[in-house]
């Protein structure tokens, strides 16, 4: 019991923060990432709405943060990302990486 109400304790912080996240779009078409350079703020957790307007599957993902999420054919889906520190982060879809490039600019 008491290891139980640690863990809501613990978990009540981020929920009101996942709450008050900023959100971001990022809207896949032709496999490519509008916007391309998505600029976000430092410190923050942040809402990624990810929008797939493609009739093929992507997956969302980076090597620079911790990131993987499947969008189904014209579809969407959300994940949180961050706090970040300022800087570059690049993100790409694992499906498509030709074209489906993209940075994250956290400033
Ligand atoms: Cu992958």
């Amino acid at each position: 019991m008491k290891r139980v109400l640690l863990a809501l304790a613990m978990q009540l912080p981020l929920l009101a923060s996942a709450a008050d996240a900023p959100s971001y779009t990022l809207t896949l078409k032709d496999h490519r990432y509008q916007p391309s350079e998505l600029r976000v703020p430092a410190g923050t957790r942040i809402k990624l709405e990810l929008v797939n307007r493609d009739p093929s599957p992507e997956e969302f993902e980076s090597d620079d943060f911790p990131a993987e999420k499947i969008v189904m054919p014209n579809s969407s889906t959300s994940l949180f990302i961050g706090p970040f520190k300022a800087g570059r982060y690049r993100f790409y879809g694992d499906f498509h990486q030709p074209t489906a490039q993209g940075m994250l600019i956290v400033e």
